[in-house]
């Protein structure tokens, strides 16, 4: 019945054309897996037995066991790399540092076993290989079980404490804390290690999805820690007693950190990359489509956004602009002249971004197709057959990105699109995703052989890194053939590290308030596993969503990274007014808003390139001891500042939030709340109830004015900073910072600015709230306040006075 189900599925998504493809591919795709199977796994689990020695040396320590070996090593003295052998070494793919500086570690025998310690963690090493981890003042924070071995697969379990939350794993359709079930009552799910493309819709329960990482986070009462595997082969994981994780190939090797999750993100980015900082515009807002169809149609969207006076600064062009679905190309009867319309964007400040997936055609009209054929580029079995599948174009080839000469010759590839003037690259089906009647959608694991940098693999190894070396290729284009700006490319599928090449998107999330329930732990989980740059289609992929939907859809993605409208082929055009009054006019507001937002939000994601702390948090970011906050996945922080409350049903016109410790303001009309209350907030129509933290100065702009919204906390001091530069590129930068003290009753505001790049703005307004001043001045000059607020010309230091 599933089976049949998924044929008509499929049937109805890909048309006659390709069905017979569908029909061969998943035959043969199944025929060369029975060739190239593995033995049968034996059934005789292999443990490390008993301790026969441990030894210290440089940075940790070697433990040998009777049947394994543990190699301890400090990176810092609070992140540890462990690794259990034998077992096939990774590539380091994840790794963005290599070099650490010395860490001082001590190892000494203890009762049962032996004890490694740096300054910061306590590694105890029992006899039989169980580990423990604690603090220096012996606090356990994690108890690993010994790893079990059964042939290829490699089993790791560590104890779970009742009350533990687990969070991560790249990007999933559950709840934030994993061990909760979406329902009440039903059992905990498992999570798969596959990116998967989850076939044109998913919703809540759809595991895996686009972008496994096999990292997460524990928080328990006694602190949390982080756990990240360096292994791609697939793998399962499940959160019952223990935290199992089982990989089907690959080495044992992993990393281990304890600390709040701030610095569980600081570190887990310092090993695998901070992201960089991207071009400004892309905090604008993107509209896209599946089936703009033309150049007329895409001029023609462009003019009614401008004519309605509608924000927008990307434009996204989906496979309908390609010739018969070919990578870099670009239809030349339906966008007869693509060069003019990338200028008449671009002199409007848009950004024209085009898709782009994996698959070249099998053509011997295929230049591409040809040359990496000579080259022998894309991915084949054993015998060295391309392997072939369907996809967009027709029967297939898959370069194989984990060859860098194909990655250079992919890189090239980009030029032509650059000179066209397209700013950006949106990766599809990277997973990759192939056309399958039956079975797994995408390249024959076991046959499908890669190079893995020469030293050779199969794509059971590769297939979660498939992606992220893609967007290495893209990121390298931009970086090669327009250094000047800085990349944006965004990619469905990836692994760990790769926020440092790329933004990505939640994929075909179902149009139903279900799937907009449903992003907001998905993002969440996805800036837990260090990718930050996200976001949903606004309204859903397939799908027309209620005019009330899409407009709860759009204030709740006003706050995310990745703020686009997008759509599958079969539906209206989805923009902002196509449901009229008062719709229109509302999602004006809050464009207006989120471009107000810009300092803040390009702030935070330059805060972020520093610390790697995701835009978007969970509320326990803001006080992890908080057991209440623990599983709240239906609202969201924004920095450290706002708290963001998306209604995510129906008719709701209010809505309660568990407010985490502290004093609030209710940003609509600076109504103070708190402390440490669940609070019902009212949300008409028009309204998504937010939040800001008091303490907060918020940084907006308007008419090439700083507006800096002041939110005191009750003793009377606030800070801020603003971070600068051209927006593109990599020139000059400053960050200013501003804080408002109070001493008796006249408060002073000062400011520090840090950096080269000239101060952007003409003017700069201080709006107070919750606090009425009734004489302010600089310099000893009085500066009149109206309606709460004081203007002053930019660069000097301010003083005010309360009443
Ligand atoms: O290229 C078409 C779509 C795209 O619009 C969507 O955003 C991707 O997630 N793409 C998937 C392929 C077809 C899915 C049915």
């Amino acid at each position: 019945m599933k089976l049949l189900k998924q044929i008509a599925l499929t049937f109805r998504l890909i048309k006659f054309e390709r069905f017979l493809g569908s029909l061969f591919y998943s035959f043969q795709r199944d025929w060369l897996e029975r060739q190239y199977s593995p033995p049968p796994t034996p059934t005789l689990v292999q443990s490390p037995g008993g301790l026969i020695q441990a030894e210290a040396r440089e940075r940790g320590a070697d433990c040998q066991f009777e049947r394994a070996e543990l190699e301890i090593t400090f990176l810092t003295p609070e992140l540890v790399r462990l690794e259990w052998k034998p077992g096939k070494p990774p590539l380091p793919y994840g790794i963005a540092k290599q070099d650490w500086p010395e860490v001082e570690s001590h190892l000494e025998q203890a009762a049962e076993g032996w004890r490694l310690t740096s300054s910061h963690l306590k590694i105890e090493i029992l006899n039989d290989g169980h580990l423990k981890f604690a603090t220096p003042e012996g606090q356990t924070l994690r108890e690993e079980l010994p790893p079990q071995q059964l042939g290829e697969m490699r089993i790791h379990q560590a104890r779970l404490r009742p009350e533990e939350c687990i969070y991560g794993l790249g990007e999933r359709a559950a709840s934030l804390d994993l061990r909760r079930p979406k329902t009440e009552g039903q059992n905990i799910p498992a999570y798969r290690m596959w990116n998967y493309d989850a076939g044109g819709v998913y919703t809540s329960g759809t595991d895996p999805l686009y972008l496994c990482i096999p990292v997460y986070l524990g928080l328990h009462r006694q602190g949390s820690y982080l756990v990240f595997y360096e292994n791609p082969h697939p793998a399962n994981f499940s959160f019952e007693a223990t935290a199992t994780a089982s990989f089907e190939g690959g080495s044992l090797c992993y990393y281990f950190t304890s600390g709040t999750p701030a610095q569980l993100l600081e570190r887990y980015t310092e090993l695998t990359g901070k992201p960089p900082l991207p071009p400004r515009w892309a905090f604008g807002y993107h509209q896209s489509r599946w089936g703009y169809g033309t150049q007329a149609a895409v001029q023609e969207t462009v003019e009614s956004f401008i004519q309605r006076d509608l924000p927008i600064s990307a434009v996204h062009l989906d496979i309908d602009c390609q010739d018969n679905f070919r990578a870099f190309t670009v239809d030349p009867d339906r966008f007869p002249n693509i060069k003019t319309l990338t200028a008449n964007l671009a002199a409007r400040s848009i950004q024209l971004i085009t898709i782009l997936n994996p698959g070249i055609k099998a053509s011997r009209k295929s230049k591409l197709f040809q040359e990496g054929r000579m080259q022998k580029f894309f991915c084949s079995d054993r015998q060295g057959n391309l392997i072939l599948g369907p996809v967009w174009p027709g029967m297939s080839a898959f370069p194989d990105f984990s060859n860098p000469d194909v990655r250079h010759w992919w890189t090239r590839q980009y030029e032509y699109l650059l000179d066209l003037g397209i700013r950006g690259f949106w990766h599809d089906m990277n997973e990759p995703g192939i056309f399958t009647l039956w079975g797994d959608p995408s390249l024959p694991p076991q046959a499908t052989q890669h190079s893995m940098e020469g030293r050779g693999g199969n794509h059971q190894e590769v297939h979660n890194l498939y992606g992220m070396l893609q967007a290495i290729a893209a990121y390298d284009a931009l970086r090669e053939y327009s250094p000047q700006i800085r990349p944006f490319v965004i990619s469905r599928a990836g692994w760990a590290g790769l926020q440092r090449y790329a933004w990505t998107w939640t994929g075909d999330v179902q149009t139903s308030w279900e799937g907009l329930r449903q992003t907001v732990p998905t993002v969440l989980g996805m800036g837990l596993s260090g990718i930050p740059y996200t976001g949903p289609d606004i309204g859903g992929f397939k799908g027309n969503p209620s005019p009330e939907l899409y407009l709860r859809w759009f204030q709740m993605a006003a706050f995310l990274p990745f703020c686009r409208t997008h759509s599958a082929n079969n539906v209206k055009h989805r923009t902002p007014w196509m449901y009229g009054e008062p719709y229109l006019s509302l999602i004006r507001e809050l464009l207006r808003l989120r471009y107000r937002l810009l300092p803040f939000f390009y702030t935070l994601a330059w805060e972020m390139t520093q610390t790697g702390h995701p835009m978007v948090r969970p509320l326990f970011w803001l006080d992890p001891t908080d057991v209440r906050l623990w599983s709240v996945d239906d609202a969201f922080l924004v920095g450290d500042a706002l708290l963001v409350c998306p209604i995510l049903a129906e008719g709701v016109r209010s809505r309660q939030v568990i407010l985490p410790k502290g004093e609030w303001y209710q940003f609509w009309d600076d109504i103070p709340v708190g402390d440490s209350e669940t609070l019902t907030l009212d949300a008409p129509l028009e309204t998504i109830p937010l939040l800001v933290k008091a303490g907060t100065i918020l940084a907006m702009e308007e008419n090439q004015q700083l507006i800096l919204h002041l939110y005191p906390s009750s003793e009377g001091s606030c800070m801020g900073q603003v971070y600068s530069d051209a927006g593109d590129g990599y020139g000059e930068w400053r960050v200013d910072r501003f804080q408002l003290h109070c001493t008796g009753a006249e408060m002073t505001l000062t400011w520090q600015s840090e950096g080269n790049f000239e101060f952007p703005y003409h003017r700069l307004k201080i709006q107070f709230h919750g606090i009425q001043p009734q004489q302010a001045w600089i310099e000893g000059q009085d500066l009149p306040i109206l309606e709460n607020s004081i203007e002053c010309d930019s660069c000097k230091v301010l003083f005010s006075k309360t009443m």
